[in-house]
């Protein structure tokens, strides 16, 4: 190693700093932050299974809040059917609580016992 007069663990900076001088030729040090944004967190809407509410009914209800056509509808509302619940869509906290209240009113409306839920992804 050349004889540079600085220890060899002083020959680098970390990254997030460098060595300045300043006008009296003072050493300064320079830490850059970088703002931290973080996302917010997604969740998760299911759809559960129930012996009672008829099958049209909840395809209905993912053309109307949650955008589905006809044919993504029904291969979803089936897939609940068979395998008990499914996840019918990822949304902020706030847009998956007013996508579950939307569904369970409407169900609650039409006397069905459909369940809508949210979990945290
Ligand atoms: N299992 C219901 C029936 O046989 C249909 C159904 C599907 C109910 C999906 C709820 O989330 C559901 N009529």
């Amino acid at each position: 190693m050349p004889e540079t007069g600085k220890s060899e663990t002083m020959t680098h900076w970390p990254e997030f700093m460098s060595d300045k001088k300043d006008d009296d030729g003072e050493s300064e040090v320079v830490v850059k932050t970088r703002p931290k944004t973080k996302r917010p967190p997604l969740y998760k809407v299911l759809l559960l299974n129930d012996d009672y509410t008829p099958m049209e009914f909840v395809v209905h209800v993912l053309e109307r809040f949650f955008g589905m056509n006809h044919a993504q509808a029904f291969e979803i509302m089936l897939t609940v059917h068979k395998k008990g619940l499914a996840v019918v869509g990822v949304f902020s906290h706030e847009i998956a609580e007013t996508k579950v209240t939307q569904v369970m009113d409407f169900a609650r409306q039409h006397q069905h016992p459909l369940q809508c839920t949210m979990e945290r992804e």
